[in-house]
């Protein structure tokens, strides 16, 4: 039975299931829904996912929603070492999982670096603006901390440890799009060096060529530093 994955590389939620899927072989179909253009909002896709949002895995009648929850399916469908099934190596995975989506993502990608580079995410106000960037850049730099001290810190390759696991699938595609509005990671050096690893992936560049060109796209413009 195909495993279909409504996605679009643009999206930072899409990619981590996108570069999961190529990197542990798993066979499936991914459906482009064209975000830019509004095909969410459409009827045909709120009728399959009410949120409006991407991704979204259909397996059979089986209908999924939540990066983080997709990453778990396939990993199960596969067997997949990235999702260990020991108790407390799968505890603290899911642990991981849930701080990304929670913390990192809330603050330094929806409430920091998307407001700068996606229009339809910047308040409506300049003063708006500055105090949303300014709530979460701090809050951010507080996360970022933890995971270049504590999660990484000098002697992890991983965010779990020696081996990669889906939180470094779901995270990476979250601190790499910081560097759409060139964010300086250089007080972070344990997460660069994570970054550079997960870069290497062979799939990474396929998966971030739609992303990076959108990057590109803004050399002009100018960004708040975190
Ligand atoms: N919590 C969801 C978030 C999904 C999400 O925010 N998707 C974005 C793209 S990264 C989206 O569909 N945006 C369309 C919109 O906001 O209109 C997940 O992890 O899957």
């Amino acid at each position: 039975m195909t495993i279909n994955i409504h996605c679009h590389p643009a999206s930072t939620a899409s990619r981590a299931v996108m570069l999961f899927a190529a990197e542990s072989g798993i066979a499936c179909n991914l459906e482009t829904i064209d975000i830019f253009s509004g095909q969410h909002m459409g009827a045909s896709y709120a009728a399959v996912n009410p949120n409006r949002l991407i991704p979204l895995l259909e397996h059979g009648g089986f209908r999924l929603t939540e990066s983080s929850a997709i990453l778990r399916y396939l990993a199960d469908t596969a067997a997949s070492p990235s999702y260990p099934g020991g108790l407390h190596e799968r505890a603290r995975v899911n642990e991981r999982l849930d701080w990304f989506n929670t913390q990192l993502n809330r603050d330094l990608v929806y409430g920091f670096v998307y407001p700068q580079i996606f229009p339809q995410h910047k308040r409506e106000s300049d003063a708006a603006q500055q105090a949303t960037l300014a709530w979460h850049a701090s809050r951010a730099r507080q996360w970022l901390d933890v995971l270049d001290g504590h999660f990484l810190g000098e002697s992890n390759a991983y965010v779990c440890g020696q081996s990669i696991t889906l939180a470094d699938y779901l995270g990476a595609p979250m601190v790499a799009i910081g560097e759409a509005a060139r964010l300086d990671y250089a007080p972070y050096p344990n997460i660069r060096r994570w970054l550079a690893t997960m870069k290497q992936l062979p799939n990474w560049a396929p998966v971030f060529a739609a992303i990076d060109g959108y990057a590109a796209s803004l050399a002009s413009h100018r960004f708040q530093p975190l």
